[in-house]
């Protein structure tokens, strides 16, 4: 029997996520759905061996302010990376080890911890989630287009994957739908999951490719 796409071996590969750095930036608005989408990443880039301290979220007000802050959080990272130990030692101000859990202990530890590599690597990916819901006038329409516009460009401009994690539904029960939780008969099922899986291959295909 031929083989077919279906077949092909990269429909079963498995990817390690456990030197891997995520960031997840987040907007605010329709907070029961994100909530859900951040749950269903985080599950899945953990599931890969991501590490907890090597996961960072970030919160902005709207999906509007996701593209600003997505180039900030992964040009901070890079400006860490490149900072080197005696930088930090001589007392240079580079700004305090980003991680979603403080490194313990302070001084001579956080310096450690930092220069051990773990807290100074840039972020192999970004996920960018936001819960754009349908309304009476043009925001929508104008929000949506320019955030994924904006997102893309991002990532071409920084050669990060960002991964878009933006729900543009229709109506509130469409985006409970896509985030797992809605209320009808089928609860529907969790995107964020694609995205923490997505933000995984594509950190580790750009790794392979550079
Ligand atoms: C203003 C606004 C509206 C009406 N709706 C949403 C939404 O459904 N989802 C979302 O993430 N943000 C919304 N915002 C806020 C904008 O994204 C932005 O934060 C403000 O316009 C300030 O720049």
């Amino acid at each position: 029997m031929g083989d077919n796409v279906k077949n092909h071996p990269i429909f079963f590969e498995k990817f390690d996520g456990s030197s891997l750095r995520i960031a997840i930036v987040h907007a605010r608005w329709n907070k029961a759905v994100i909530d859900a989408l951040i749950a269903g990443a985080v599950s899945k880039i953990k599931e890969s061996g991501v590490r907890d301290h090597n996961i960072f979220i970030q919160s902005v007000p709207g999906s509007f302010e996701l593209p600003v802050a997505c180039q900030r959080v992964i040009a901070g990272s890079l400006v860490q990376a490149s900072a080197n130990a005696t930088d930090l030692l001589g007392g240079l101000n580079i700004g305090t080890p980003r991680s979603a859990t403080p490194v313990a202990g302070s001084g001579a530890a956080q310096v450690a911890s930092f220069i051990s590599g773990t807290q100074c690597r840039p972020f192999d990916a970004v996920i960018a989630i936001g819960v754009l819901i349908k309304g009476a006038t043009m925001h929508f329409e104008y929000i949506s287009e320019s955030v994924s516009q904006a997102l893309m460009r991002v990532q071409l401009d920084t050669g990060v994957p960002v991964i878009f994690g933006v729900l543009t539904a229709l109506t509130e029960e469409q985006a409970l739908e896509r985030a797992g939780i809605g209320r009808g008969a089928t609860k529907g099922h969790n995107h964020g999951e694609d995205w923490g899986s997505a933000a995984i291959e594509m950190a580790t295909r750009v790794r392979r490719w550079s």
